[in-house]
C-alpha cells in the first residue's frame, strides 16, 4: 500500500486546528450534523475498474504513467482512494477488460484493501479477439439467433465470475440500436432484446439483482434499443422483481429532468443504481459535479426524500457507481475530486428541511419551496464530509494527501512512464 496510517494521521494532525474551526462554525449554524456524519461514512461509491487509466477519445489518448497494468494493480488504485476517503470501499469490473485469473486470490486481495466488488458489466459492444459472431449490428436484439446466443451467453459467464468475485448485481448496457431509418424493425429489436434479458434474468442467483442502464444516443444515432428510461423500465417490468433500471447520468437527451425520473423510478421501485458522471453536451464522462453540481444536489434531493419516504437503506439498497473518464486529468485525481463531489451533493441533501418543504409545497409557497432547496445546497458541507472522513480513519484532504506524498510519481516508479490500463 502506498499510503499508511501513520502518514494520513501525520496530513491530518496539520489540517486538523484549520478544519475544527470550520466544523465548529457549521454545528453551531446548523443542526442535525450529526447524523448527516454517520450517513456519510456509511455511503459508499463504487469505482469502475476501467475508470482508472487515462480515457480516451475517438481522436486519441494520452495515457499517463503509471497506470495500472492489470486487474491486481487497478485493485490497488482503487485500494489506495479507499485508504485516502474510506468512501470508496468497493470496484466494479468490465468483463473482459477485466477478467480475475484466479477469483479466490483476486477476491483476497481485495479483501485486504477492504473492498468488496460491485455490479459487473457485461460487454457485448465490441468484437473480441476470436469472436464467433460480430455485435456490428447489435447483440441482444440481432436478426442472427446465433449472435443473441453468443451474447445471452456472454451475460451468463459475466454472471457466473461475478459470483466468485461476492458481487450481487450484473449491469447490461446494450450499444444495440440503428444508425438509418430502415434499418431496424424496432418491435422485433425489442422483442429479441426482451427474450434475450430473459434468459439473462433465469441465470441469475436469488439474491442478484440486473440493472437495464439506457442510453439516448451513442454509437448509435437513429435508434437505440434500450434508449430511455421508459425503454428500461419496460424490460425490467417484464423481466421481474429482480429487475431494475440504472440512470446512468449522460445518458439522456440535452436538459432532460433527470430529478424527476429518478423521483419516479423510485416510486415504482424500479431505480437500481446509478452510473455518476457529468456532462455538458451529451455522454461526456466528466468529473462528477464538475458542470453542474446543482443538478447533483437536486438528484440527491430526490433519492434522499425518496428513499426516506419508503424507508430505505440509503448506502445499500441502490447500487452507487462512478462512470467517468476522461483525457486530461489524472484519473486518481478525477475519482477523488468525483467521490467528494457525491458526498458533497449526499451531505447538502440530506440537510433539507423536508418537512418546512413539504409546507411550502403543501401552501403552494414556491418561493419559500425554492428557498429552502437552496439554503441547503448554499451551505458548504465541505468541513462535515471532511468531519465524516476524519472520524473514519482517511485523510481530511485526499487531493491533497495524493499530491503532497507524490503518490503518482511512486506509482510511475514503480510500474514505469509508459503504461496503458486496459478499457475504452
Ligand atoms: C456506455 O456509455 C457506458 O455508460 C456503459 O455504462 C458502459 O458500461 C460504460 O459506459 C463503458 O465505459
Ligand atoms: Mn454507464
Ligand atoms: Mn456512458
Amino acid at each position: 500500500m502506498l499510503i499508511d496510517k501513520n502518514a494520513i494521521a501525520s496530513h491530518n494532525e496539520k489540517l486538523l486546528p484549520q478544519h475544527e474551526k470550520g466544523f465548529a462554525y457549521l454545528m453551531g449554524m446548523q443542526p442535525g450534523v450529526e447524523k448527516v456524519i454517520r450517513k456519510l461514512i456509511d455511503f459508499q461509491v463504487a469505482i469502475p475498474s476501467w475508470a482508472l487509466g487515462t480515457g480516451g477519445t475517438r481522436f486519441g489518448r494520452f495515457s499517463g504513467g503509471g497506470e495500472p497494468r492489470n486487474l491486481e494493480e487497478k485493485i490497488s488504485d482503487v485500494g489506495l482512494l479507499h485508504a485516502l476517503n474510506r468512501s470508496s470501499g468497493a470496484i466494479s469490473l468490465h468483463i473482459p477488460w477485466d477478467i480475475p485469473g484466479d477469483a479466490a486470490k483476486t477476491k483476497a486481495l481485495a479483501a485486504q484493501y477492504d473492498l468488496r466488488f460491485d455490479a459487473v458489466n457485461s460487454n457485448t459492444f465490441q468484437d473480441q479477439p476470436g469472436q464467433k459472431h460480430s455485435y456490428k449490428f447489435g447483440s441482444l436484439q440481432h436478426v442472427d439467433k446465433a449472435t443473441r446466443k453468443q451474447a445471452i451467453d456472454h451475460n451468463i459467464e459475466v454472471i457466473r465470475h461475478g459470483i466468485e468475485l461476492g458481487s450481487k448485481s450484473l449491469t447490461v448496457w446494450l450499444a444495440d440500436g440503428s444508425c438509418f431509418p430502415g434499418q431496424l424493425n424496432f418491435r422485433k429489436a425489442f422483442q429479441n432484446t426482451l427474450e434475450g434479458l430473459q434468459e439473462i434474468y433465469a441465470a441469475l442467483p436469488p439474491d442478484w439483482k440486473v440493472f437495464v442502464e439506457y442510453k439516448a444516443f451513442e454509437p448509435n444515432f437513429y435508434s437505440m434499443t434500450v434508449g430511455d428510461w421508459g425503454q428500461s423500465l419496460l424490460y425490467a417490468n417484464k423481466l421481474g422483481e429482480k429487475a431494475y433500471t440504472l440512470v446512468d447520468l449522460g445518458h439522456h437527451l440535452p436538459n432532460a429532468n433527470i430529478q424527476q425520473i429518478v423521483a419516479l423510478l423510485l416510486n415504482e421501485k424500479k431505480l437500481g443504481g446509478f452510473h455518476f458522471n457529468d456532462s455538458k453536451y451529451g455522454d461526456d464522462d466528466l468529473t462528477v459535479g464538475s458542470i453542474d453540481p446543482y443538478q447533483l444536489f437536486l438528484i440527491f434531493n430526490e433519492l434522499v426524500e425518496g428513499m426516506d419516504a419508503r424507508n430505505m437503506d440509503h448506502a445499500n439498497d441502490l447500487g452507487w457507481m462512478i462512470d467517468a473518464s476522461h483525457n486530461v486529468k489524472d484519473p486518481l485525481e478525477d475519482l477523488l475530486q468525483s467521490v467528494e463531489a457525491i458526498m458533497i451533493a449526499y451531505a447538502q441533501a440530506l440537510l433539507v428541511d423536508t418537512g418546512s418543504l413539504q409546507d411550502a409545497q403543501q401552501n403552494n409557497d414556491v418561493a419559500r419551496a425554492q428557498e429552502i432547496l437552496q439554503h441547503a445546497y448554499r451551505t458548504d458541507v465541505r468541513p462535515i464530509v471532511a468531519e465524516a472522513r476524519l472520524r473514519s480513519g482517511a485523510a481530511l484532504g485526499p487531493l491533497q494527501l495524493f499530491r503532497e506524498n507524490k503518490l503518482r510519481d511512486a506509482l510511475v516508479k514503480e510500474r514505469g512512464e509508459r503504461t496503458v490500463a486496459t478499457g475504452l
